[in-house]
């Protein structure tokens, strides 16, 4: 299968985030991107191409017009203002009690407008990743429509927790929602988005909460006591038309291969009953056992099973890479998944 690959991921770098109490480097940091890229080209999993460069209107479809377009003015907006800490990041929140209808002009203020959390720093480069984050899922996507059986859009920065209006979670732009939108507009009736990150993929959820046209199935940590606790809980299960098309499948600390498979079983059977024409999969790897912010215990022998159960299912799919934080056994996990696909 083709992996979909742009080295302008490498300028979101030097970030930080709040660990316990203090400031840390943080751990969606680039060389995950290039450990996955590394083991793709020794697993000769197929040809790395580079993205096509896309307009901002497929994006625009899933997320608010406003979100996408501050997303490119906060960086000189952060240095305009004099701000000289190494990564911009809000601290402010419109929260119960707060006019969440207020639109401050400030940029520290902007940046908690429209973010849930303190997770999605910027610097100088994140802009450029993260539209050619987007780009690669598009262009991944775009093959899979011309007919390919599979694509790999390897991602970064990550998506699933960005939702039609705010950012976190390490994501900004939700690449597996636009690309599942750019099916839909191209003509794909339906669509499953398979969500296998470890933590629950609230954004996806938020964007395709209403709607019957794109299934959303979600497998991760139980947010009661896991990120991002206010959204993936097992109650949660559409709104209006879409109510039956998300699902959730939260799973408690410890969870390691039996449990997990038998919700991956479950999200198949759900995927097949609904019979879409493409799947998307949110193909996060921090399920893995030394995974250093998450605690479930796959190990790396597991992920080409989930890959095998996936091709399973028949449809075309598109692999989109979210998160996975144990950089050294990042490209062993994420492609043992695509090649577990292909054999
Ligand atoms: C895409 C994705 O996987 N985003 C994950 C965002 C998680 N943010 C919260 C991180 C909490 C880190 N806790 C550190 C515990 C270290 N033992
Ligand atoms: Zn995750």
């Amino acid at each position: 299968m083709k992996t979909v690959f742009s080295p302008l991921h490498a300028g979101h770098a030097g970030t930080l985030e709040l660990v316990a109490g203090e400031l840390a480097p943080g751990f969606e940091k680039p060389s995950r991107a290039q450990f996955i890229k590394a083991r793709v080209e020794s697993e000769k999993l197929g040809p790395v191409i580079s993205p096509q460069d896309h307009d901002l209107s497929a994006a625009k479809k899933v997320h608010a017009c406003d979100y996408i377009d501050f997303l490119p003015t906060v960086w000189p907006q952060w240095e305009a203002a004099g701000h000289t800490g190494p990564a911009a990041l809000p601290y402010v929140w419109p929260t119960r009690g707060l006019r969440a209808d207020v639109r401050p002009r400030a940029i520290e203020a902007l940046l908690g407008f429209y973010s849930f959390d303190g997770g999605a720093p910027f610097v100088k480069g994140t802009w450029k990743a993260i539209k050619s984050s987007c780009d690669v899922a598009l262009t991944a996507a775009g093959l899979v429509s011309a007919g390919e059986r599979a694509a790999f859009a390897l991602c970064r920065p990550p998506g699933h927790h960005a939702g039609s209006a705010f950012m976190g979670g390490y994501c900004y732009i939700n690449n597996a929602a636009v690309a599942a939108q750019w099916f839909r507009d191209n003509g794909a009736a339906r669509v499953s988005i398979l969500d296998i990150d470890y933590h629950h993929g609230n954004g996806t959820q938020e964007i395709f909460y209403s709607r019957a046209d794109v299934q959303v199935l979600n497998l991760h940590a139980d947010p009661m006591s896991e990120y991002p606790f206010f959204l993936g809980h097992a109650d949660e299960q559409g709104d209006g038309t879409g109510e039956g098309f998300n699902h959730n499948y939260p799973m408690p600390a410890g969870t390691a291969w039996d449990e997990w498979s038998a919700a991956l079983d479950d999200a198949c059977a759900r995927v097949a009953a609904y019979g879409p024409d493409v799947v998307v999969v949110s193909l996060g790897v921090d399920t893995f056992e030394k995974d250093p912010i998450s605690r479930f215990r796959l190990k790396s022998s597991d992920y080409p099973l989930i890959g095998e159960r996936i091709a399973r299912l028949g449809p075309p799919v598109l692999f989109v890479m979210e998160g996975g934080y144990a950089v050294e056994e990042i490209g062993i996990n994420a492609v043992g998944v695509l090649t577990g696909f292909e054999d």
